[in-house]
């Protein structure tokens, strides 16, 4: 199987920095590896953010708030032990032929672990300009059904992690602490910003700090970066991230729905742990809205007769897109892009790519149950529909 197992980009990052403490010593040596691992990290940049953070002592670095932990904020914090905290965790998962979410904190309390519907609603928008969040990169079982619980890793011990909504211009001000067992970070895609420095992963015990102002309304994705971004975002770290635009869309209803695929190992006391080999393969077991196979059907999403309705749609993937349709219904306008002016009418079905998110609006003018769907049925059928019913 390893024959086959195409080379990781980290494992290439490795052997640069292998190579470069070979041949010299690391402070002698540094111009040399970082050209080196500058020219990889054209491929990925995020992949190549932690080697470039292990030297940011000697650069100033784009983070723009201190965290709470005070000397923490920097890479040059970062303990020895910890230089390279993504290719580390790579490596490990690469070596260990079983690759899966199944950490110590993943499984713990796995028993105890109780379903809850996950809120589709829209939180209404703050009356400050400014959003500080504080979150915590969790790696935690959670309940995605009756009968499932996942090993999960987790923005704010949810998957989704929690739904941002703001505006256009306002000011992000994000710190990322790690709990956990590995090292975790943070790329919204609301933002404009080097993911070398503000996208580094953090390792457990320590955070990492950004600030942004969204230039574009939508709907945005966020989703852990650190390597392999796969894992990573295949095992739960994902959620939405909503920017008003600077003049308010007519008043609706207002619901996001980010679809995300699980690639699941069979249950060892009573877990399911993401494969990361079937991951590769990409078919999955579930596919869902919110986390959670089928939550609204047997809750559906509740609105009235002659409302204006407005789905947030993300498709967090890893890898499937969400062909999104609501049955019985057609979409008066859906926005490609910024809001207001990427609209189009008279829609049918749309894709939302993995890694995307568009807006679908409707007016509930027919009284009814009317199921949305990924009209890609296989994928349909494995969890992504629900109800939305006009009353
Ligand atoms: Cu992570």
């Amino acid at each position: 199987m390893d024959n086959h197992r195409p080379p990781l980009l980290s494992d290439m990052l490795d052997q640069a920095f292998d190579d470069s403490v070979a041949a010299s010593s690391l402070a002698g040596n540094r111009r040399q590896f970082l050209a080196k691992a500058s020219r990889l990290g054209l491929l990925l940049p995020v992949a190549g953010a932690a080697l470039e953070a292990c030297y940011q002592g000697e650069k100033p670095s784009t983070v723009s708030k201190p965290t709470t932990q005070g000397d923490s904020t920097g890479a040059a914090a970062i303990a020895p032990s910890h230089q390279n905290p993504d290719s580390r965790s790579d490596t490990a998962l690469h070596t260990a032929h079983t690759p899966s979410s199944a950490t110590g904190p993943a499984l713990a309390g796995a028993s105890s672990a109780t379903f809850h519907r996950y809120d589709p609603t829209l939180p209404p928008l703050g009356s400050s300009r400014t959003l500080t969040l504080h979150w915590k990169a969790k790696e935690a079982p959670i309940r995605i059904s009756t009968s499932t619980v996942v090993a999960g890793w987790t923005f704010e011990g949810d998957i989704p992690g929690p739904i941002v909504h703001c505006r256009v211009g306002d000011t992000i001000e994000f710190t990322l602490m790690v709990e956990g067992a590995l090292p975790h970070s943070m790329d919204f895609h609301a933002a404009q910003l080097d993911p070398k420095t503000a996208f580094r992963s953090a390792a457990p015990g320590q955070s990492v700090s950004f600030t942004f102002r969204p230039k574009y309304a939508g709907a945005f994705l966020y989703h852990c970066g650190s390597a392999p971004v796969l894992m990573h975002l295949g095992s739960g770290m994902f959620g939405a991230i909503i920017v008003e635009p600077a003049e308010p869309l007519p008043a609706a209803k207002e619901f996001v729905l980010v679809q995300n695929e699980y690639y699941l190992a069979a249950a060892a006391n009573g877990v399911q742990a993401s494969d990361y080999s079937k991951m590769l393969v990409m078919n999955p077991d579930i596919v869902c809205f919110n986390g959670r196979p089928n939550q609204y059907i047997d809750a559906p999403i509740r609105v009235k007769r002659g409302d204006r309705v407005r789905f947030f749609v993300l498709s967090a993937g890893p890898s499937h897109p969400c062909n999104f349709h609501i049955v019985g219904e057609q979409f008066d306008t859906v926005y490609l892009g910024a809001p207001p002016t990427s609209a189009i009418h008279g829609v049918q079905t749309f894709s939302v790519a993995p890694g995307g998110g568009m807006i679908f609006e409707l007016v509930a003018d027919v009284a009814g149950a009317f199921p949305f769907v990924n009209h890609g049925f296989g994928h349909g059928q494995k969890g992504a529909i629900g109800v939305m019913l006009v009353e």
